[in-house]
């Protein structure tokens, strides 16, 4: 068996979807927590290994390995244990069209936890750390975007069409699992794991109410299908810390009314 290290963040989104494959496929792995809030991930070490100062990166015997999507096609590839995809070629096919789509989803759930939540504690901290905070973001248009979901809130355009985005995704997933348990598969795998970490974070924003049992019920008995696995413990909940998530739900309930008739006036 390979040696997996995984350089990851409790909550973020994309460290859960590779922690969620690694369970599925019973993959033991030296868990590396690299403190988004702190910085680590603008270290020069860290940024050896992963030169978009992003989590979640995947370090094993073969080398190393970066992009959420594309560790877990690998340890699906490389790894024994339940398969994370479809025997069937179309079925993988589109698990791939889905994935990619969730993958340009992925910036807009990044302006809805910043405009609703995280913008909250930031606007606390004195100016000049944030200010480098945001310097340190390597991508000109998301340190644009940062500034403007910090400066802005609810106001800010990118934070309004992300809310629309979100309303989107929701309905093309109540729409995909009309007819399937899962994902493009018979069972749990690359594609629902790729999808969860979103309704979580759309659930931690106080906005749960978008995929409630009567108003989606799709994606709410999915949803219970997921918690319902032993491998959702170990791969989300105990990595979830209870205050910072708290202080999310906090301001994602005080600004619920509004962002829902954002998302009505679409
Ligand atoms: N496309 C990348 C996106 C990774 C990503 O955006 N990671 C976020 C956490 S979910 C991150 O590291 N953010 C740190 C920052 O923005 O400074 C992947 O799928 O791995």
């Amino acid at each position: 068996m390979k040696n997996v290290t995984l350089y990851h963040h409790g909550p973020s989104t994309c460290s859960q979807k590779v922690r969620m494959i690694l369970e599925l496929k019973n993959i033991s792995y030296e868990s590396k927590i690299i403190d988004l809030l702190a910085g680590e991930q603008h270290e020069d070490e860290y940024v050896k290994l992963n030169p978009n100062h992003l989590v979640p990166t995947l370090v094993t015997d073969d080398g190393v390995i970066i992009e959420s999507t594309v560790i877990n096609e690998y340890l699906d590839d490389y790894f024994p244990g339940i398969p994370a995809k479809s025997s069937d070629p179309l079925n993988v096919a589109k698990m791939r069209l889905w994935v990619k789509y969730i993958d340009s989803y992925h910036p807009q759930c990044g302006s809805i936890t910043y405009g609703i939540g995280m913008r909250n504690i930031l606007i606390q901290k004195p100016k000049d750390e944030v200010d480098q905070e945001i310097a340190n973001i390597p991508d000109h248009i998301k340190r644009k975007n940062r500034r403007d979901l910090i400066d802005m809130g609810l106001d800010a355009p990118v934070l309004i069409e992300a809310l629309k985005q979100t309303e989107l995704l929701l309905s093309k997933l109540e729409k995909e699992l009309e007819n399937s348990d899962w994902l493009f598969n018979n069972s749990f795998g690359i594609a629902d794991a790729a999808t969860l970490p979103y309704i979580i974070r759309i659930e931690q924003l106080a906005l749960g109410e978008l995929f409630s049992s009567s108003k989606r019920p799709n994606i709410s008995l999915w949803y219970e299908r997921i918690k319902n696995m032993d491998i959702f413990n170990n791969a989300v909940t105990s990595f979830i810390p209870e205050t910072l998530i708290g202080v999310l739900t906090k301001f994602g309930n005080d600004q619920k009314d509004r962002v829902f008739k954002i998302m009505e006036n679409k």
